[in-house]
């Protein structure tokens, strides 16, 4: 079945001012479903590919046929990567905060919860060029930060360098950004935590 654009779980512009509603629009709308759209594109005539989850085609891109392994990556990526990160956000005030757990995993691995912020938006304006900053959840429970380029994924075995269930990721594109904060990459991922959805990574690690 082919894929499509996920409905949002709030308006466009209920993320103001930490992400505006035309940057919102053509973020999702027009980038998002571009990706879509070549996904589709990519897998048609694979039957058995189009029978995978988002989850799966990103999980085995790498044995994929050469011929449409580049753009299953590209677009295959960019339609999960985009698909988590509407919801991993939400308006001002309504994310809730890290839970217990989570906030302990946190601080066993970076020290404190502002130290893990630090970390995160480092790896995110550290980043080279377009890609994700990720918070992923290790086999053993543990939590880690990493950056991959592109659209590329914690998912992707064999391709990303980092492995894990991503938790929480950051679109450090410059079209997630420019409109309102042009060249500041870092001013985004500031204004960025007020809108992050810490109900959702709550369920995602208390559940993987
Ligand atoms: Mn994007």
């Amino acid at each position: 079945m082919a894929f499509t654009l996920p409905e949002l779980a709030y308006a466009e512009n209920a993320l103001e001012p930490s992400i505006d509603a035309t940057t919102m629009n053509i973020h999702r709308t027009k980038h998002h479903q571009a990706y879509i759209n070549n996904l589709n594109k990519a897998l048609e005539g694979h039957a058995d590919l189009q029978a995978m989850t988002i989850d799966q085609i990103c999980a085995n891109v790498a044995s994929m046929p050469d011929a449409i392994k580049g753009a299953v990556r590209n677009n295959g990526g960019g339609h999960w990567n985009h698909s988590q990160y509407w919801k991993w956000m939400a308006p001002k005030g309504t994310g809730g905060a890290p839970s217990a757990e989570l906030t302990a995993a946190m601080t066993a691995a970076f020290g404190s919860f502002d130290a893990f912020k630090e970390k995160f938006a480092a790896a995110g304006v550290g980043r080279f060029g377009s890609g994700w900053a990720w918070l992923c959840k290790k086999a053993d429970g543990s939590v880690a930060i990493c950056s991959t380029p592109n659209q590329d994924n914690p998912l992707m075995k064999g391709i990303a360098d980092c492995g894990g269930t991503p938790l929480l990721g950051c679109d450090v594109w410059e079209h997630a950004y420019y409109l309102k904060y042009q060249n500041r990459r870092p001013d985004y991922l500031a204004a960025w935590w007020d809108v992050v959805n810490w109900n959702y990574v709550n369920s995602l690690f208390a559940a993987k």
